[in-house]
């Protein structure tokens, strides 16, 4: 008799590495922590709001998804850090798995939107769009139309709301169809590259943006000094650097208001996430170097 090994299929894993390109302020920190669940990237109405390259990991049955938030693409010529930005957003975009372009559907297609589909072209992965902020009224999408024109040109188009978290699930599952094979890069719990003073920085710039006046938020930075665990307080140092004693002044405010209230919005959304009592020390300090380093 012959025995027949019965050889079971092992399910593939799905691995890799999903850059959310797009103009600034479409929407792409917030899918991104949309995708992962987690508030991981700062959201603000302001543009470049994104400075650095973070990841954020989505891990289901299938695989896992890295997500790769960037800075916005911005054309502004006499914005040094915007060059800075946009280059970094660039570098984002080799070694790469899938492509994801967020649009606002209420700004007009522009320079940015031609600049980005000119590098677009060029890349050999699946690439979906995402016309992002489906919840506005049909009023303000004045460019709606405009954009599903693009379709043509991408592997799969989404209409959703990355604010309010509708019309995710068929994006995921899109995503992982367009995955390749490949090994898990993120273990355990872990779901971001950027670490957790870097994260905390993140959070009180955040709310620095969300206070301030228009001009400020390219010119500070937000420095984490230290962080101490004891068994019942975070005691968390951390100072904000500005480029002009003209901000420093803005940001503490009047008799200090100002900052004390965004230590208290910061406070408060440490506190929640990190489920602790949190005391935070905030500084301001004056560096006109600090954009050379960022
Ligand atoms: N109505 C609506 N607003 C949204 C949606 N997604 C994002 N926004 C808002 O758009 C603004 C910009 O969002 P961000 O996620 O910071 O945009 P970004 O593309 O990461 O911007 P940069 O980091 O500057 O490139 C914020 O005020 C968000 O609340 C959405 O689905 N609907
Ligand atoms: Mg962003």
């Amino acid at each position: 008799m012959t025995k027949v090994k019965h050889i079971e299929e092992k399910p593939t894993f799905k691995a890799g590495f999903i850059t959310m390109v797009g103009r600034s302020n479409s929407g792409k920190s917030t899918l991104l922590n949309t995708l992962v669940g987690t508030k991981l990237a700062a959201v603000t109405h302001k543009p470049q709001t994104t400075r650095d390259i973070i990841h954020g990991v989505l891990n289901t049955v299938q695989g896992q998804a890295i997500f790769v938030d960037t800075p916005g693409i911005l054309k502004e010529r006499h914005n040094p850090l915007a060059g800075k930005l946009t280059e970094r957003a660039q570098e984002a975009l080799k070694e790469i798995d899938e492509i994801l372009y967020v649009v606002d559907p209420t700004k007009a297609i522009g320079a940015e939107e031609r600049f980005i589909l000119s590098i677009l072209r060029k890349l050999e992965v699946p690439k979906i769009l995402v016309i992002n902020k489906s919840d506005l009224p049909e009023e303000e999408k004045k460019y709606l139309e405009d954009y599903k024109q693009l379709s043509e040109e991408f592997d799969a188009t989404f209409e959703l709301s990355a604010l309010l978290n509708r019309h995710i699930q068929p994006l995921k599952e899109k995503v992982f169809e367009f995955l390749p094979e490949g090994e898990q890069m993120y273990e355990g719990d872990q779901i971001t590259n950027i670490g957790k003073g870097k994260w905390i920085a993140e959070v009180i710039r955040e709310k620095i943006l969300l206070a301030l006046r228009k001009e400020v938020p390219y010119s500070i930075n937000v420095e984490v000094r230290d962080i101490e665990e004891k068994t019942d307080i975070i005691v968390i140092e951390a100072v904000i650097l500005t480029s002009d004693s003209r901000y420093k002044k803005m940001i503490i405010g009047a008799g200090g208001r100002s900052i004390k209230e965004i230590g208290i919005a910061a406070r408060k959304e440490l506190e929640t996430a990190l489920n602790k009592k949190i005391f935070l020390e905030l500084e301001v300090e004056t560096d006109r170097h600090w954009e050379d380093r960022a």
